[in-house]
């Protein structure tokens, strides 16, 4: 009983502009994805033509008359719009249709604040969430302000009063993101500070990246299960929209003793709240810093190019510039006579929870981030012991022969190493 009562989904309408570009049929089949995923059922959808919403009413006065005959037909309590409202528009959708009105952003704060499981991603969604709070405010206090002002002509104190209250409100929201923000600061230092320890460990990183339920976590989760560092350290993997809110980085050691750091990151949905994005930058920064992207695509989707063009965008947006990056067409194996494991260049058509697509992606990444790398062979003389603890240190000794005159290493070198160690390379 209580479990029907679980599943039972709140029916709602969803409302769009179409302002007749490519993408909008794409756009309004993501917004009902995200309404699922924060437990509600798209029952109906009410669309418009227009070039741009109308300032007051979002929809034309004609079609607000429409959306109420479907929220009374429907019998649902709510309407979710597909662009971000101001909160006039929100107040006078509500006005016009009866029922509570929320839009795009909102409705991915919502489901980003029910996935946020650690703390640093609790800080972050609750710092967007009251910056999107902040303006609404407020607005929802000159509603009342205009009330008293329309009602009885409206009083200088009652106002005053008003005003202090909404100044209050506002102070301490604002106070409440300062704090916040300060806590976040402090646990994002100590992540620079060990993102700069591995820069100077000269260990490469590769950062998985792309649409939400693309499949990052699970090529994540493979691999971490067959190279990780440690094997039982994988993160949640699950087919929903953002499984991940959080970067997780693994170090990966290969059966050549060649290693790199691996990191799965939160997933891109269009139109991604900018609040939102802004509170995540120091989450995906280390996308921001890596050698080496690899953006994981389902192929299988038919709004795949779309889902691609909204990553690049977000890529941008988050300051993603010049890195370079690996296609991973995932998910092969629910497309239709497409062969896989196949490989392009940078372009890989694969399937995540199979070896051979593992292997193949793993080639990829080797050819990038270890293409610099250089095998000598060096000798060191027995009296400098501490040169030898340093290559066993710092770089790939492949084997070591103990000679006549000194310790003989076959060794890879990045091109800093070479420098450094040159005088002891003899082959
Ligand atoms: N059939 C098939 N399913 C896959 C493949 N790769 C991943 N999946 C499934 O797709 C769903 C999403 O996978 P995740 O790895 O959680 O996706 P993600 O990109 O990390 O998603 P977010 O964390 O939400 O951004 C899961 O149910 C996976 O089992 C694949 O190659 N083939
Ligand atoms: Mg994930």
């Amino acid at each position: 009983m209580i479990e029907n009562e679980m599943d039972e989904k709140r029916p709602v309408i969803l409302a769009g502009l179409d302002r007749q570009n490519d993408d909008f049929d794409y756009q309004m089949e993501e917004l009902a994805n995200l309404v699922e995923a924060n437990h509600m059922n798209p029952v109906s959808t009410v669309t418009q033509k227009l070039d741009r919403p109308n300032p007051g009413t979002y929809f034309g006065k004609g079609k607000v008359e429409a959306l109420k005959e479907a929220v009374d037909y429907y019998q649902v309590d709510m309407v979710v719009t597909n662009d971000e409202l101001t909160p006039s528009q929100i107040r006078n959708l509500e006005a016009g249709t009866g029922v509570t009105v929320i839009d795009r952003t909102a409705l991915i704060l919502d489901i980003f604040a029910s996935r946020a499981k650690t703390k640093v991603a609790k800080l972050q969604v609750e710092i967007a969430q009251l910056q999107y709070q902040l303006p609404r405010l407020r607005t929802s206090m000159n509603v009342r302000l205009d009330q008293q002002t329309g009602g009885n002509g409206g009083s200088f104190t009652s106002r005053g009063a008003g005003e202090t209250k909404l100044e209050m409100n506002r102070r301490h929201i604002e106070h409440q993101i300062g704090e916040l923000r300060k806590e976040l600061a402090e646990i994002e230092a100590d992540d620079a500070t060990r993102r700069a320890r591995r820069e100077k460990e000269n260990i490469k990183n590769v950062a998985l990246i792309g649409y939400t339920n693309a499949g990052k976590s699970t090529i994540m989760n493979a691999l971490v299960r067959r190279f990780g560092e440690n094997q039982e350290k994988t993160v949640f993997q699950a087919d929903m929209l953002f499984a991940t809110l959080e970067t997780s980085v693994r170090k990966l050691n290969l059966p050549d003793k060649q290693s790199f750091l691996l990191s799965d990151t939160v997933g891109f949905v269009s139109h991604l709240p900018h609040g939102l994005v802004a509170a995540f930058k120091a989450t995906l920064a280390e996308a921001a810093s890596a050698d080496l992207l690899v953006q994981v695509v389902d192929y299988s989707d038919p709004n795949y190019k779309e889902m691609m063009k909204t990553t690049a965008d977000t890529l941008k947006e988050i300051g993603v510039g010049d890195i370079p990056m690996i296609v991973v067409y995932n998910k092969a194996d629910k497309c239709d006579g497409v062969p896989y494991p196949e490989r392009e260049g940078d372009d890989l058509i694969l399937s995540a929870p199979e070896e051979s697509s593992q292997d193949m992606l793993l080639d990829a990444v080797r050819q990038h981030i270890f293409s610099d790398l250089i095998e000598k062979t060096v000798l060191i003389p027995f009296d400098q012991g501490q040169v030898v603890s340093e290559l066993n240190d710092q770089a790939t000794v492949l084997s070591t022969e103990y000679v006549e005159n000194g310790t003989q290493m076959q060794v890879v070198l990045t091109p800093t190493q070479l420098g450094r160690f040159e005088k002891y390379v003899i082959d």
